[in-house]
């Protein structure tokens, strides 16, 4: 069965930050930090989903999806990152499932999408090695309690996106600027992921990913030096993540001057353990010249030609057929069956004068990317599932809630969800035979 599915992630939607034992994360001190945030939002109520559940889980039943996916807060489950459990905060989970069970929509829980329990970012966050034993001992603790029910588990979300602008550039939290003393969040991350992959398996987890965000990559010439500009950025931002995952080694790091630091024996067995499926977003291609200056080997020379997003993102289908045809070349046999686990856009979409919401730039950008995914499935990519991010207009990171996602527009100060022309489309397309 062809998943369809909707994606979200806790902080983006869920509030409620303060109940049933939650404790703080990385998102709740760096949003309450004065001029992080665009206009100071915070997740602290965000879509309330953590009270409306009920109504957006009955959204997607209306919607026709097969699956959800969704990410479970680890603050939420272990308020200090270790110890004992929170059970409150599990529970909330455990219901969830069974309503999305009981509607035939199958689970896919992501363990990690970016909200670390502070008390593991005072000691080091994923800079220190610890951290990944402390995943670890998370992901055990939830598979012990969902996996009899939730067939799909997702390590991580965007390993990379953590690293880059949580550590190295400070955009996002814990609001680090490492630049490339950063990478020791790369192997801390991927490290968790390896000894979660066991625990879940230990667990009887039916099928276990990771998610990691993609682009397509692009010389701006034929330059010699702009090739090989967008190979160093390919391996920084494509292979530092995939290759260790799928082949069991670290990409040549030498275009920044550096090896990757901190592997130990064993490491690199436990990351590659085999993956029953690759979560891959995709959003835009890049384009990459020559370094402008003495910082980084590349410079990123912008996509042009194309519409854009609310973002300024360049619209791009046939970037995801390239994508996902350019993963099989690459990995060949390696590369397990695939699973679209985020694409959408943002756009500026409001309420008309007769309450409805008219985001016909969405359709045609979801239109674009599914009939993308269709052209590499036909070109041979094991495309399996496909899902939109995202279900509801949500906490956009350092852009809070300027940027709506959705495929339900919501209304921050009230909660109200509207269903906007999208939704509608997407229920049409996903019944086409
Ligand atoms: O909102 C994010 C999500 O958390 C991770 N992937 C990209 C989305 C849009 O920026």
């Amino acid at each position: 069965m062809f998943l369809w599915g909707t994606a979200t992630a806790s902080y983006q939607i869920e509030g409620a930050v303060a109940e049933d034992g939650r404790g703080p994360s990385i998102w709740d001190t760096f949003s309450h930090e004065p001029g992080r945030i665009r206009d100071g939002d915070t997740g602290d109520v965000a879509c309330d989903h953590y009270h409306r559940w009920r109504e957006d889980v009955a959204l997607m039943s209306g919607l026709g999806v097969n699956s959800y996916r969704f990410s479970i807060a680890w603050p939420r489950v272990q308020p200090d990152g270790r110890g004992a459990v929170n059970q409150a905060g599990l529970d909330f989970y455990d219901r969830l499932t069974d309503a999305l069970v009981e509607r035939d929509i199958v689970p896919a829980a992501t363990l990690f999408h970016w909200d670390l329990p502070q008390r593991l970012e005072d000691e080091g966050g994923w800079l220190n090695r610890d951290t990944a034993h402390r995943f670890a001992e998370y992901a055990a603790a939830v598979a012990d309690r969902l996996a009899d029910r939730i067939p799909i588990w997702i390590t991580l979300n965007e390993p990379f996106v953590h690293m880059v602008y949580g550590y190295a550039l400070g955009t996002h939290a814990p609001g680090r600027t490492l630049v490339l003393d950063a990478l020791p969040a790369a192997h801390h991350q991927l490290l968790g992921h390896g000894l979660a992959v066991r625990e879940l398996r230990a667990r009887g987890a039916e099928k276990v990913l990771i998610t990691n965000n993609c682009t397509p990559v692009r010389p701006a010439s034929g330059d010699p030096a702009d090739l090989a500009a967008a190979d160093a950025y390919d391996t920084l931002h494509n292979r530092l993540f995939n290759d260790p995952v799928l082949l069991g080694a670290y990409p040549d790091l030498s275009a920044y001057g550096t090896d990757m630091d901190g592997v130990r024996d064993g490491d690199l067995e436990l990351i590659s353990a085999p993956l029953d499926g690759i979560g891959i977003n995709y959003y835009n291609p890049t384009r990459i010249a020559a370094p402008v200056d003495e910082g980084l080997p590349f410079h990123d020379a912008g996509v042009t030609g194309h519409p854009v997003t609310g973002f300024g993102w360049p619209v791009v289908p046939d970037g995801l057929r390239e994508l996902l045809v350019g993963l099989r070349d690459r990995y060949g046999d390696a590369l397990p069956p695939v699973y679209v686990t985020e694409n959408g856009c943002s756009q500026p979409d409001e309420p008309g004068p007769d309450g409805t919401v008219d985001d016909r730039a969405r359709i045609e950008f979801l239109d674009g990317h599914i009939e993308a995914m269709q052209r590499a499935r036909a070109e041979g990519v094991d495309v399996r599932g496909y899902y939109v991010w995202s279900l509801l207009d949500n906490f956009e990171w350092a852009e809070g809630y300027s940027q709506r996602f959705g495929l339900v527009h919501v209304d921050f100060p009230t909660g109200a969800r509207t269903p906007k022309a999208s939704y509608h489309w997407l229920r049409e397309r996903i019944a086409r035979p």
